[in-house]
């Protein structure tokens, strides 16, 4: 019997299947959960409907976290279908492409800075708000952030600043939630090619860097997250809340990997 057996779980942020949230998806399928799915627009619902099939779900509603009255939509539908459930995963993250390029004091601006924090930082909380009540007790949260957050990376330049604010978020939502039942996490991951990622100036070379210097040699995938994170929405990891587990082969903890010592 799979861990997350009786689990009914929200998945938010698939967008193809190499997104990291369609790794999770399969994860908790393969561990028994009962999955449900949003979409950001009507260009992706045709997609995720089809992707939801995949893992035995028809449960696809809309969600664009950047519209207060399409969050609180969302769960007035879900309820219909599911009057409490059991965790979501946070899977979104948007700064305006300018915004990704270049030297971070030149490039950030007013607009920029506000959008990348409210859609990957604020829109945490504000699910967590929207279905605070239907949450069973020994719900379980997940987000997902990138080491951007801790360390200065050329070109993450806004999201690294809103990466560290839903780092934040984090502990102060499992703070808050904690007294209800409800543990908040954070994955940060390695680098994964995505659609997010895919238009990113020399993706490919940080890959091969990571890949040389990191302690288990390889780049990280999205079966490694998804395990990671069906583990953190399961009752296995019921002492853990308000962290930040990094899912990206020990890269964060090494120093002068480049050089090739004796
Ligand atoms: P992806 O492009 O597959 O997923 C990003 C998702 O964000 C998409 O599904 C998109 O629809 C959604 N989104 C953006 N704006 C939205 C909005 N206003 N409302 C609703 N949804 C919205 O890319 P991914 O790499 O799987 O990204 C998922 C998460 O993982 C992001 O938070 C990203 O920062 C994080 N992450 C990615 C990497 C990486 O290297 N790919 C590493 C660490 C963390
Ligand atoms: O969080 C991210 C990227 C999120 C993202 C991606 C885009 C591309 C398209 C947010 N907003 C946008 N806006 C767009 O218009 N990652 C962790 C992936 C990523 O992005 C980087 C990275 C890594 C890793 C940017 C620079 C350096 C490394």
């Amino acid at each position: 019997m799979g861990f997350l057996t009786d689990k009914h779980i929200l998945i938010t942020g698939v967008a193809s299947n190499r997104s990291i949230a369609y790794g999770i998806a399969q994860a908790m399928h393969r561990e028994g959960a009962d999955l449900a799915f949003t979409y950001q627009n009507n260009k992706l619902k045709s997609r995720v409907k089809s992707f939801a099939a995949d893992f035995n779900s028809s449960i696809v509603l809309p969600c664009d976290v950047a519209e207060d009255a399409s969050i609180t939509a969302l769960f007035i539908d879900l309820a219909k279908i599911w009057p409490t459930f059991d965790s979501f995963v946070h899977a979104i993250a948007f700064a305006p492409g300018d915004q990704l390029n270049g030297d971070y004091v030149n490039a950030v601006t007013r607009k920029g800075f506000s959008i990348a924090h409210e859609i990957s930082s604020y829109s945490f909380v504000a699910m967590a708000k929207a279905c605070r009540k239907m949450l069973n007790p020994n719900a379980a949260l997940v987000t997902l952030t990138y080491l951007g957050a801790e360390r200065a990376i050329p070109h993450y330049n806004v999201m690294g600043l809103a990466k560290a604010s839903l780092e934040a978020n984090t502990r102060y939502m499992a703070s808050a939630m904690g007294p209800q039942g409800v543990r908040v996490n954070a994955i940060s991951a390695g680098p994964i090619r995505t659609l997010a990622s895919s238009g990113i100036k020399n993706f490919k070379r940080m890959m091969s860097h990571c890949e040389a210097v990191t302690p288990i040699r390889r780049v990280v995938t999205i079966k490694d997250v998804g395990n990671t994170a069906a583990f953190l929405c399961s009752d296995l990891s019921a002492g853990i809340t308000g962290e930040v587990v990094h899912v990206d082969g020990g890269f964060n903890i090494a120093a002068m990997n480049e050089l090739e010592l004796d």
